[in-house]
């Protein structure tokens, strides 16, 4: 079959990035299917032959298809792409945008703050980048997609979403006429990018074309799945690559977890496996752990395998790519979240009320470190006995095989486990 997803199995920056760039080469198609410019991805990438390295950050771009369950702000779109020029990178036809994508708009990111600072101590912490107001929208079925760029009735439609904006949220300072203007002529520098996805996707797959689609965010960000409402407004789990992009699902042909062998979250909400304590200061450290997008420092905690098995029983892994497994080569001891206990008593599933989530105690399993550089090995076999063991641990408890072992953040640092 040739539709192969790349998901996020925690709550994102897991390394999808680095995957989906290793996988493009054997791929014609590379489509996003969910999310907007929140999504980070860095890629590091070797250049000439003196192990110089050079560095490039993704929101929106980097796939050849941004399908029609995108949100796109186009200002950023161009943004980006111009960035990624001047570093080199020529996206020149290989880059298409649906049709039906909704639009977000700098209101939307406006709104996004207001809303934030309405929820007060209870905010989400989300990226503003509009997302959560542009997919209400869609939702309110008051959105503006991209084809409503080149109709003549878009000032009208637009002057009216912007109306309903300052009704609820007072007016704000906002040039309406002025961003009226400006989307004429960036409809224009857009057009050329525009497509019908449904037909461009379908027509690449009957032609046995291979098609990679990139997850963004991850499981326990999904609006459904994920620790509602600290999520965010896509469906970024499996069923997300089929609204996202048209394709029906017996057309997936294998969907890959990509696991960081810790867990980090950004923002507000819940973390059961937390660390408030040195061992979170030494994976934020060592682990580099920022935003991409806003700079944010990331929370840090040890592997939760409880998350991991509900991520797999969602999104139903064919195998895993476990990530940053040499930021944990300086413990001594490595701890995983087993279990979830309450009042004594194992909970069954992934609890939905976050009260409950609150109340949980997590019962560990240490294993012990390996206390050795892993960047440079290339094979299985070569990686210390102790490494082993907490990849095989974790391949045991959720009986998915671990396919590849990220072990640095160049595009060569990553083990093949055949
Ligand atoms: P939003 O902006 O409405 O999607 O935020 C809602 C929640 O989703 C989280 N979220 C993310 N979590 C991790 N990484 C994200 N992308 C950037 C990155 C983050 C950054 O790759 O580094 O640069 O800060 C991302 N995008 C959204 C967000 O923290 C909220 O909890
Ligand atoms: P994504 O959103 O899932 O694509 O992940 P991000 O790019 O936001 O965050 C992952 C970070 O980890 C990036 O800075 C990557 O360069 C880096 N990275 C990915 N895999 C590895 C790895 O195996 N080891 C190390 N040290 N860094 C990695
Ligand atoms: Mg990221």
């Amino acid at each position: 079959m040739s539709v192969t997803v790349v998901l996020g199995s925690q709550w994102g920056d897991e390394g999808k990035g680095k995957l989906v760039d290793v996988l493009a080469a054997d791929a014609d198609v590379c489509a996003r299917c969910a999310g907007g410019n929140n999504a980070g991805h860095t890629i590091v990438v070797p250049v000439g032959t003196n192990g110089e390295k050079k560095t490039f950050a993704f929101h929106l771009l980097p796939s050849g298809l941004i399908g029609s369950g995108v949100v796109v702000h186009v200002p950023s779109f161009f943004e980006e792409l111009e960035a990624l020029e001047a570093q080199g990178l020529d996206c020149t036809e290989r880059l298409f945008i649906s049709d039906r994508a909704h639009l977000v708009f700098d209101f939307h990111q406006i709104v996004d703050g207001l809303k934030e600072v309405e929820l007060g101590r209870g905010s989400i912490g989300t990226t503003k980048k509009g997302i959560g107001p542009a997919y209400s929208g869609k939702a309110s079925r008051s959105g503006l997609r991209v084809h409503h760029l080149f109709d003549p009735t878009f000032p009208d439609k637009f002057r009216r979403l912007v109306e309903g904006r300052f009704k609820r949220y007072g007016h704000f300072e906002y040039d309406t006429e002025g961003e009226i203007v400006r989307y004429k002529a960036l409809a224009d520098r857009l057009r050329p990018y525009v497509i019908d996805s449904v037909s461009y996707i379908h027509g690449a797959l009957s032609s046995g074309k291979k098609v990679l689609v990139e997850g963004a965010n991850a499981l326990m960000l999904d609006l459904d799945f994920g620790t509602y409402p600290y999520v965010t407004s896509s469906s970024t789990a499996i069923g997300g690559v089929a609204t996202g992009l048209g394709i029906p699902p017996k057309k997936i042909g294998k969907a890959i977890g990509v696991v960081k062998a810790y867990t980090t979250r950004v923002g507000g909400g819940p973390f059961a496996t937390e660390q408030l304590n040195d061992t979170g200061v030494y994976l934020q450290e060592v682990g580099r752990e920022w935003g991409v997008t806003t700079g944010r420092r990331r929370r840090c905690g040890w592997l939760d395998l409880v998350v991991l098995k509900y991520s797999n029983l969602i999104n139903g892994y064919d195998s895993l790519n476990l990530t940053k497994l040499d930021i944990l080569d300086g413990l001594a001891e490595i701890k995983v979240g087993v279990k979830y206990l309450v009042d004594g008593k194992e909970l069954v599933g992934f609890p939905a009320d976050l009260d409950v989530l609150g109340k949980v105690e997590v019962e560990y399993v240490t294993l012990p470190g390996w206390n050795t550089p892993i960047t440079a090995i290339t094979k299985y076999e070569d990686l210390p006995e102790n490494c082993r063991k907490y990849i095989e641990f974790i391949e045991a408890y959720i009986g998915v095989p671990i396919e590849w072992i990220g072990t640095g953040p160049g595009r060569d640092s990553m083990v093949i486990k055949t």
